[in-house]
């Protein structure tokens, strides 16, 4: 990327942070505010009641409170009664390694040991590359499922003569549509319905969640421990984070079509927001074929291919474009990405990209990671592999 592009960037993210901190200011802090006033007046309250407790003494007494919360201390057991809860049962703690492997980190129960902080920094070194494997092959899956069932809908837009372009668009509106329905708009039913959560704090904690924002106000399961309860969140969890990965790089690709310059200088690169763990690959130099197998009508893509910038498969990759080299010439592709493509690409080392002899294997760029040049490419594999993705499942 040119450096006046990446400044024009920076310069774009900066603005887009003070926007978002005004408008974050604007809302919270008078809730802030008042939430400091409701704490004086029951201060106060104490005081009159109690006229044999000092000012100084509550004030002790509430910072150890306050200290004691901060360690992960229940305010609801008091110091005579024994209570089987802890944040670190089994569960609980099962729960905890799930927060690390997929990077939402929700926070709300967090490591206190010098002994738990060591052992963290390797289990997630480990485990969030070992679980954006899982993602991927999750995705890809999902993705040829969606596009299987899509493809069939598609197919009888075709018959009736509907325009490519309009069934294009239809496509990505009905992808968009069932992925929501199954991952956003039911989760959140299921979250008001079990947790007592308001419509928009289900939908929130969906959200932060699938996001990986994972701000931990709002945790599924904290109070309900039910043995069919919290696996299913699991299971929603591994698609919600694969479906919301390819709805992230869409909607990357659509942000880098609004401006012609950047798109050509980072057309077939990695979203920023969704390259789970590198291996979420939005190419926008390779849209066009299904990733699933189609009718015979349906093979033809519906966009022709654009011309493929990437090297033959199988060679090493370049990091990164050379600095001074002048941009690829432009996808042809529309502005309008077909979502479950991205989908089916979050497998970097998806065979169906083989198959369309442009797989440019793309460094990752995780939102959490750093870029890592050395990664080595996908190894191209034979059309007798068992994992050529049209033998079906
Ligand atoms: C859960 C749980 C939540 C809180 C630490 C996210 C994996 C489902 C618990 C779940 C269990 C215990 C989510 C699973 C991921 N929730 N107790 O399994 O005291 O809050 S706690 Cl939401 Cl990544």
């Amino acid at each position: 990327m040119r450096s006046t592009t990446l400044l024009a960037l920076l310069a774009l993210v900066l603005l887009y942070l003070v926007s978002g901190a005004l408008v974050f200011q604007a809302l919270e802090q008078p809730h802030e505010q008042q939430a400091q006033r409701e704490l004086g007046e029951v201060r106060e309250k104490f005081l009159r009641a109690h006229p044999c407790v000092s000012d100084q003494d509550l004030g002790l007494f509430i910072q150890e409170v306050a200290d004691a919360l901060g360690g992960g201390a229940n305010p609801e057991i008091n110091s005579t009664g024994h209570s089987n809860y802890s944040a670190w049962d089994l569960g609980s703690a099962f729960f905890f390694s799930g927060t690390i492997i997929t990077t939402i980190g929700y926070g709300n129960a967090a490591l206190r040991t010098d002994a738990g902080r060591l052992f963290c920094i390797f289990y997630a070194l480990v485990g969030i590359p070992l679980f954006g494997m899982l993602l991927a092959g999750v995705g890809d899956r999902l993705g040829s499922s969606l596009r299987r069932g899509i493809g069939h809908i598609e197919a009888i837009f075709l018959k009736w003569h509907v325009p490519k372009e309009l069934v294009r668009i239809l496509s990505a509106v009905l992808f968009l549509l069932v992925g929501c329905l199954l991952f956003v708009l039911a989760p959140t039913f299921v979250f008001c319905y079990v947790e007592g959560w308001s419509k928009l704090e289900a939908i929130y904690f969906v959200v932060v969640t699938l996001t990986t924002v994972g701000f931990g106000d709002y945790v599924a399961g904290a109070s309900q421990n039910s043995a069919v309860y919290q696996p299913l969140v699991w299971f929603w969890i591994l698609f919600g984070l694969a479906y919301f990965a390819s709805v992230l790089t869409t909607i990357g690709n659509w942000l880098r079509a609004v401006s012609r310059r950047t798109r050509a200088e980072m057309g077939g690169f990695t979203a920023q927001a969704a390259s789970w763990t590198g291996t979420v690959t939005a190419r926008v130099t390779q849209r066009g074929g299904p990733a699933a197998p189609l009718p015979p009508e349906k093979q033809q893509p519906l966009l022709p291919p654009p011309p493929c910038t990437a090297q033959p498969a199988g060679r090493p990759p370049s990091p990164a474009p050379p600095e001074k080299a002048e941009p690829p010439s432009p996808p042809t592709a529309s502005a309008l990405d077909y979502p479950s493509e991205n989908l089916a690409f979050i497998d970097e080392s998806s065979d169906t990209q083989s198959e369309r002899g442009c797989a440019l294997p793309l460094p990752p760029r995780g939102r959490r990671r750093p870029h890592n040049p050395a990664r080595k490419p996908p190894r191209p594999r034979g059309p007798g592999s068992p994992r050529d993705k049209n033998v079906p499942v």
